[in-house]
C-alpha cells in the first residue's frame, strides 16, 4: 500500500482555539500526523512517498473560486493589519442577517467564510492546506491507477469544509477532492463513508445534490455535538441527490457492537449503490480516550472496522480526517489499515 504524505503538514501550527470557555492549544497539532507517520512505518504498513504537485483548477472541482482567493490570501491581509496572532473570526451571523454579501475587511471575510474559532488561519495555513489536498489528490490518483487500496494521510482534515466555508480545524476539503478526482478519471459512482466521529457537515454540503456521490456518514448526534447544525437522519439528499444522503447520528457513550451495527448498516447501502471506488473520511477521534469526543471504541475496534469496510471490495481511499488522542492515534490508525489488509 502506497502512503503519500508531506512534511508540510507541519506549518499548520496554530496557536490557540476556544474551548470551554478558555484559549487552549490547538488540539489539531502537528504531532498528530507524525504519531501516525512512525506508526505506519514502524507497523511496516506500505511505501512512503510524496505527494504530486496540485494539478492546475483541481481546488476549483469542489471550492468557489472567491472563497480560495480568500483563503489563500487571508494571513497577509490580517497580518498586515498589524495582528501578530493567529487570525480568527469573532462573529458569525444569526437568522435575520444577511448571508448574501460578502463584507471587504479581513475581519468580515473571515466571519463570512468560517463557521467557528477553532480553526486559526497562520502564515503557514495555505502552504499546509494545499499540500494536504495534494496528498489526498495523489492518493485518487494511485486508487483510479489500479491500486486496491491507498492511504493519504492528510493534515490538516478536511470533512468539515465545504464549498465555501471552512472551520473544525478544516480549510479545504481533501475527501471531496478525492472523491471528484475519482468521477473525473473515470468512476462512475463513488462512496463516501466519513467514520470520523463528527458530522462531515463539509461534504455533505458539498454532495448534497448528487447522485453519483453516495455519502454515509456515523457521527455524534449533533442535538449534543459539533457541528450542531447539519448530521441528522432526516436529511437524505435533494433533487437529483435524494436517497444518497445516509446520516447515522448515534448517542454520546456509544461503544463498538451498537457502532458496528450502525456501520453495517451504513455499508449495506454503499453495496446497494454499487460504488466503483470508495473514499474513506478516516476519523480516530472515536476512541475512548479522545479528549474532545464522547465515543467509546476501544484498539481493538479499529481491526475489525478495517475489516469489515475492505468487506466492500471496492477499491478504495482511506484519507485521514480527525483524532485527537495523540498517544493512541498512530497504534489506533495502524490497526485499522491491519485489518483492512487482512
Ligand atoms: N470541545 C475534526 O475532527 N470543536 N474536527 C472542538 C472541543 C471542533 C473536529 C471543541 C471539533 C472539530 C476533523
Ligand atoms: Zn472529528
Amino acid at each position: 500500500m502506497d502512503i503519500v504524505f508531506s512534511e508540510k503538514h507541519g506549518l499548520q501550527d496554530g496557536r490557540a482555539e476556544l474551548v470551554n470557555g478558555e484559549l487552549k492549544p490547538c488540539f489539531e497539532a502537528p504531532v498528530r500526523a507524525e504519531m501516525v507517520r512512525a506508526a505506519l512505518a514502524s507497523h511496516d504498513l506500505g511505501r512512503f512517498r510524496d505527494p504530486d504537485p496540485l494539478p492546475e483548477g483541481a481546488l476549483a472541482r469542489i471550492h468557489d473560486p472567491a472563497f480560495l482567493a480568500f483563503l489563500e490570501g487571508a494571513w497577509d491581509r490580517w497580518s498586515a493589519a498589524g495582528r501578530t496572532w493567529d487570525a480568527l473570526p469573532l462573529n458569525w451571523r444569526a437568522k435575520g442577517m444577511r448571508f448574501d454579501r460578502a463584507p471587504d475587511s479581513i475581519d468580515g471575510q473571515l466571519s463570512h467564510y468560517s463557521f467557528d474559532a477553532g480553526t486559526p488561519i497562520t502564515a503557514g495555513t495555505w502552504a499546509a492546506v494545499t499540500s494536504s489536498a495534494a496528498v489526498a489528490l495523489t492518493g485518487a490518483g494511485l486508487v483510479a491507477g489500479g491500486a486496491p487500496v491507498a492511504f493519504s494521510l492528510c493534515r490538516p482534515p478536511g470533512h468539515h469544509a465545504g464549498t465555501a466555508f471552512y472551520g473544525g480545524y478544516c480549510f479545504l476539503n481533501n475527501a471531496a477532492l478525492a472523491v471528484q478526482a475519482l468521477r473525473d478519471a473515470g468512476a462512475e459512482r463513488v462512496a463516501l463513508l466519513d467514520v470520523d466521529y463528527h458530522h462531515g457537515n463539509g461534504s455533505q454540503e458539498i454532495f448534497y445534490g448528487r447522485d453519483d456521490v453516495l455519502f454515509v456518514s456515523l457521527h455524534g448526534d449533533p442535538m449534543f455535538e459539533f457541528p450542531f447544525f447539519l448530521g441528522h437522519a432526516d436529511e437524505t439528499g435533494e433533487g437529483a441527490g435524494e436517497g444518497f444522503n445516509l446520516n447515522l447520528p448515534l448517542p454520546a457513550g456509544t461503544g463498538w457492537p451498537d457502532y458496528r451495527t450502525a456501520l453495517e448498516h451504513g455499508l449495506a447501502r454503499i453495496r446497494d449503490f454499487a460504488p466503483d471506488a470508495v473514499v474513506v473520511s478516516l476519523g480516530l477521534d472515536t476512541f475512548k480516550a479522545d479528549p474532545i469526543s464522547q465515543f467509546k471504541l476501544e484498539s481493538e475496534s479499529y481491526p475489525e472496522m478495517g475489516g469489515l469496510v475492505a468487506g466492500l471490495g471496492r477499491p478504495t481511499l482511506l484519507v485521514m480526517e480527525g483524532g485527537y488522542a495523540v498517544d493512541d492515534l498512530g497504534l489506533n490508525t495502524a490497526r485499522f489499515v491491519e485489518g483492512f489488509r487482512q
